[in-house]
């Protein structure tokens, strides 16, 4: 087992600088990848990258996660390839197949999710090798395309949730970003991350599993644990039945979360909302603790097979304090 690794998800819904603030600290902070996410409502996550490739020396940067509606796949090679560029080769690619409430609003249909996957992975992959590209796929055809500059080598990371989304991420990825906090998780997804790695012939070890989760750090346990309650609403609300079973999870408790969301989207009342959510729910959806409990936490993730761990909204109470206690007392903890 080698180490583990630690990345830090930041959503770009505020100014550039503030954004490169965070940025420089968790670089500073000892995390060693950075996953800026993709929806057409937040500022554009290359042209944040751009600024962040720029400003920063040594974290490695990439969207986490684009996807092959927005864009065509020619165009998400040329743009990473150029982050490539600007950060001296510490670009890594995030792609997935995009979220259906974002898709519903702007008129994207959410037609054929794997083989789109499948086809804009492989194209992305041809065109960063440098020669001319010629493809007859069901969705893409390609024609002697050929980017006109050096991309150099890109990791390729799929997020995944699904069983067959997972089993393509591990054949055709060099990583997978799974949304996700609890180790029951990653224990469910092995099996077809293992039939995927066997389909393509590689090793775990040459596999990077990467926990997305939702953490919050304080050294207070509870300060951290009720600043998680919203987010974990959300992932709640957004979350399919079989998640619920895997986790134990009763009904009853998912429906009064649902219910005390659309009373805060109706009425503002998001007291309510985190009056809802249970003690099991923090624990299931989220890493949220001192950091203590987190280390013992990511222990149990590094079992399960996880390699690397995003922190991921809302990371703290106070994001500057939680990035700073994360690299002081947890990332160390995983380097001796
Ligand atoms: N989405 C965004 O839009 N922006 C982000 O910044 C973002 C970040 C992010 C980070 C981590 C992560 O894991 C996901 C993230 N997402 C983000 C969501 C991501 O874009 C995807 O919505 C999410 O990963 C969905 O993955 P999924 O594995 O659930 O895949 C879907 C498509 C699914 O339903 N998969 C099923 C499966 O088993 O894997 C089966 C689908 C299937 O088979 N469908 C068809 C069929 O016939 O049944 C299609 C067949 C075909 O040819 O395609």
């Amino acid at each position: 087992m080698g180490f583990m690794k630690f990345g830090i998800e930041f959503v770009p819904n505020m100014k550039y600088y503030e954004l490169e603030y965070y940025v420089k600290l968790a670089e500073d902070s000892g995390f060693e990848y950075t996953w800026i996410t993709d929806h057409y409502n937040n500022r554009n996550v290359y042209s944040m990258l751009s600024i962040l490739a720029l400003k920063t020396n040594t974290i490695k940067l990439g969207p986490g996660v684009t996807n092959p509606y927005h864009i065509s796949p020619a165009l998400t090679a040329s743009a990473i390839a150029t982050i490539n560029e600007l950060s001296n080769g510490r670009a890594v690619l995030g792609i997935g197949a995009g979220d259906k409430v974002t898709f519903d609003r702007i008129g994207i249909e959410w037609e054929k999710p794997l083989s789109r996957m499948r086809e804009a992975v492989e194209v992305i992959r041809a065109l960063h090798k440098g020669k001319p590209v010629s493809f007859e796929g069901k969705i893409f055809k390609f024609n002697g395309a050929r980017l006109d500059f050096k991309a150099g080598e890109i990791p390729i990371y799929i997020g995944a949730q699904g069983p067959k989304m997972l089993q393509l991420s591990a054949e055709l990825g060099d990583g997978v970003l799974i949304n996700a906090s609890h180790p029951r998780d990653f224990e469910s997804a092995k099996e077809n991350i293992e039939k995927g790695l066997e389909k393509a012939g590689k090793k775990r070890d040459d596999f990077d599993t990467v926990a997305y989760a939702s953490m919050s750090v304080d050294k207070n346990s509870e300060k951290a644990r009720n600043s998680s309650r919203i987010v974990v609403a959300f992932i709640v609300a957004g979350s399919p039945d079989v998640v619920f079973e895997r986790h134990g999870i009763d009904m009853e408790d998912v429906n009064r979360v649902k219910d005390a969301l659309n009373n805060a989207f109706a009425k503002g009342d998001w007291a309510g909302v985190s009056k809802a959510v249970t003690e099991e729910m923090i624990d299931s959806f989220s890493i949220s603790g001192s950091p203590e409990e987190v280390i013992e936490r990511v222990r149990e993730l590094e079992k399960s097979g996880v390699t690397q761990v995003v922190a991921g909204s809302p990371i703290g109470p106070d994001k500057k304090k939680s990035i700073n206690l994360i690299g002081k007392e947890i990332i160390p903890a995983f380097k001796e």
